[in-house]
């Protein structure tokens, strides 16, 4: 089980002032952030990431989309972090993801949709070597790790580190 998982702060949501809120989320959930800095997303970076939209249609005005301002890039830790991210996130076109998440409450667009999430685990253990350099994501104990979770599922969680 994956307990880290990257998320991207999108150059909308930078636009229209979200980075707090949208922060806030994720760590009133318990989510433990790790690593976090904000860069302009790298062109060749973007053709990496976005590889499999590279022949669409959108792929240009994505790419611009993009790299127009800088990102949040974040990695966040917990159990099951993967899964509990990508469904805090919501479908891909805002206008359908469910009211509650992040993109059904900040956003009306498929290409400006606010955050990016990990699809899998996979896509996490990629996505965290492509963005950030093993010094920069931190190992540090917070003191609400006791009361997020019961016993059994504490042991079951530091055995997969
Ligand atoms: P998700 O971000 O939900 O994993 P993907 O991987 O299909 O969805 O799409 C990656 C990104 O590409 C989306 N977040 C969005 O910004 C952009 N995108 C996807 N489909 C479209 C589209 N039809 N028009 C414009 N942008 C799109």
């Amino acid at each position: 089980m994956v307990r880290r998982t990257v998320i991207i702060i999108k150059p909308d949501a930078v636009n229209r002032s979200l980075i707090g809120e949208i922060l806030s989320r994720f760590e009133k959930k318990g989510l433990k952030i790790v690593g976090m800095k904000l860069m302009r997303f790298d062109v060749n970076k973007i053709d990496e990431h976005y590889g499999h939209h590279k022949e669409k249609p959108f792929f240009k005005e994505l790419s611009d989309f993009m790299s127009s301002i800088p990102c949040v890039f974040m990695v966040l830790e917990g159990k099951d972090a993967v899964n509990v991210v990508r469904k805090f996130v919501g479908k891909t076109n805002g206008r359908d993801a469910e009211p509650g998440t992040i993109r059904g409450d900040y956003s009306m667009s498929t290409q400006s949709n606010v955050i990016h999430a990990n699809g899998d685990e996979n896509a996490a253990k990629i996505e965290i070597k492509r963005f950030f350099k093993d010094e920069e994501l931190i190992n540090y104990e917070k003191i609400d790790f006791n009361w997020l979770y019961a016993s059994s599922e504490k042991s079951k969680f530091e055995e997969k580190d």
